[in-house]
């Protein structure tokens, strides 16, 4: 590619950041596309003012009117409404489908040869619908939720054991729901299981056990917990920054290997349905999925989450999409 197209839909709280980091990070040039009138050219022009002090020379510019994302090498999709406090993120379920399948149309229309990565909640059924809608290969199509929840999982790991997060590694996977799937057996620092490190630290297994529980807990509620210090809407630096990341992979042709949400042939026993799992980015999407043994309590984790996944595509098809 020559100088890379990327194409925001949606110029909210996560469209505004992404916008900063694609352009500060020097990635490409930047469309921000809303259906607000002006608000998205409003953020742009303000990005773009601070060219001159971050140091970029990206064009960056906000539009209403869907041509201007014309032949975009990647989108990024943060559309739709997300939660309040007491919500969860399948009570988004219908008014995002309806928002999710015009913007998947468009995204056909305009940039038939993107990678797309999604983000607008829930995630896995809205992952599922641009694939269905646009018609695209499911490897261009993937969301954004694990490379997330498992920088909260490594974040908490790392407070707790006063290491670098640098130098954890803690996947999650599965849906990005309440049921997802943090996997303990393969958390770990410098390759040193996080379970061993603990039990050393409190010299007693059960103290070890309760305290890595307590970190698994809080980051299945972490975008939760977030929400409820906000009020007014939910987390939008964090996943802006993990989707930056999937798409420098995928820009890069790094081949990296993120915990992603693609789509599943016969992985894990699953086929059709979107799930996180780990794979490799580079510029076809999610190239390779990693697949590797689960033990018996992880498939039953994976397959628990997997339900929801489904229930969640279910009842979107009863809402007609
Ligand atoms: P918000 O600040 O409300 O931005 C959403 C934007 O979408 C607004 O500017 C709207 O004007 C715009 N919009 C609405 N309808 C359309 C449309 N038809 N076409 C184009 N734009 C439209 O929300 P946000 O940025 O905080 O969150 C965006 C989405 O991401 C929500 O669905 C959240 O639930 C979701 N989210 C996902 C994660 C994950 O990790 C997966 C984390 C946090 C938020």
């Amino acid at each position: 590619m020559g100088v890379p197209k990327i194409a925001l839909i949606g110029g909210g709280q996560i469209g505004g950041v992404l916008a900063q980091l694609f352009v500060t990070r020097r990635l490409g040039d930047v469309v921000i596309f809303d259906i607000t009138q002006d608000m998205p050219s409003g953020k742009a022009l303000d990005i773009a003012e601070a060219s001159r002090i971050d140091g970029f020379d990206s064009k960056i510019n906000g539009t209403n009117d869907y041509k201007d994302i014309a032949g975009a090498d990647i989108v990024v999709v943060t559309a739709g409404v997300p939660r309040k406090p007491g919500m969860s993120r399948d009570d988004l379920l219908a008014t995002n489908a309806k928002i999710i399948s015009g913007v998947a149309e468009n995204i056909k229309t305009y940039a038939p040869n993107a990678v797309v990565i999604v983000i607008s909640n829930p995630l896995d059924a809205m992952v599922t619908l641009v694939q269905k809608a646009t018609g695209f290969p499911p490897s261009r199509v993937i969301g954004q939720a694990g490379v997330l929840d498992s920088s909260r999982f490594a974040s908490f790991i790392a407070w707790e054991l006063g290491v670098s997060v640098k130098d954890v590694n803690a996947p999650v996977l599965g849906g990005h729901g309440d049921t997802m799937v943090p996997l303990i057996r393969y958390a770990n620092v410098y390759g040193i299981p996080v379970l061993e490190l603990l039990t050393r630290k409190y010299k007693d297994t059960k103290k070890a056990s309760e305290v890595l529980e307590a970190i698994i807990a809080r980051t299945r509620d972490a975008g939760g917990e977030v929400v409820r210090l906000l009020k007014t809407g939910s987390a939008f630096y964090s996943p802006a920054s993990a989707a930056v990341q999937m798409a420098e992979a995928v820009i890069r042709d790094e081949k990296r290997v993120l915990p992603v949400c693609a789509r599943l042939a016969g992985e894990f026993g699953v086929t059709g349905y979107y799930a996180g799992v780990l794979a490799a980015l580079g510029k076809g999407g999610a190239e390779k999925i990693l697949e590797f043994d689960l033990n018996a309590e992880e498939k039953a984790m994976f397959n628990n989450s997997l339900d929801a996944v489904k229930k969640l595509v279910e009842d979107m098809g009863r809402l007609g999409f």
